[in-house]
């Protein structure tokens, strides 16, 4: 596949959300326009914006599609309904959240649609995950590595299990 290359966020902390990322992840990768690369480690992290929910875990995911931006916001929400999230309150407890978080070098500011993600580099549970897979990736003239050192990252924390979790 040529395609583009997309970074994912996938977050949850409700039920049990090291299984419904993976499947998600599997179910992404099973799609014919959509090849998953690599996979960070599950990391369990605070809960951030809303603070008194759940801790959640969250990992990372390269990945290669021939789907336009659209076509693969369409698939991660479908996706997401199959596996039964409930949308409750803004930044509130869920069973599942996939983001995009870059789409090849495409810039989208659109209703529904933010590419890259407006909060990555505010985001230690976006950003540490993401730098075990692109330490070296750029996001507006700093890589991850460097954006990451420059926040709080505290209680994050890398699980053992390797990057393989995912695989089911
Ligand atoms: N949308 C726009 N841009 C995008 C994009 N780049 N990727 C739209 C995915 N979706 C995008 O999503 C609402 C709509 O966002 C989608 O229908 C899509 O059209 P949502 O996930 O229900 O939004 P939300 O939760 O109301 O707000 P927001 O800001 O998206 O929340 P986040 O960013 O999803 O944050 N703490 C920890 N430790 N770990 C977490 O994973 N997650 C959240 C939720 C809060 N705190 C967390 C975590
Ligand atoms: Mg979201």
């Amino acid at each position: 596949m040529k395609g583009s290359e997309v970074f994912l966020s996938l977050g949850g902390n409700l039920g049990e959300p090291a299984k419904s990322m993976g499947a998600a992840l599997r179910m992404l990768d099973a799609d014919n326009a959509v090849n998953v690369l690599s996979v960070s480690s599950l990391y369990r992290t605070p809960p951030w914006g809303k603070v008194d929910q759940p801790d959640f875990l969250n990992a990372a995911a390269r990945l290669v599609t021939d789907l336009a931006p659209r076509g693969l916001l369409e698939l991660c929400l479908e996706i997401e309904r199959q596996l039964k999230r409930i949308r409750g309150e803004r930044w509130g407890p869920r069973l599942i959240d996939i983001d995009i978080l870059t789409f090849g070098r495409l810039t989208i500011r659109e209703p529904g649609l933010e590419v890259p993600h407006p909060r990555i580099s505010e985001r230690a549970f976006v950003l540490a995950p993401l730098a075990e897979i692109a330490p070296e990736f750029a996001l507006g003239g700093a890589t991850v590595t460097e954006l990451l050192a420059s926040i709080d990252t505290t209680g994050i924390e890398r699980l053992a299990g390797g990057q393989d979790w995912w695989k089911g």
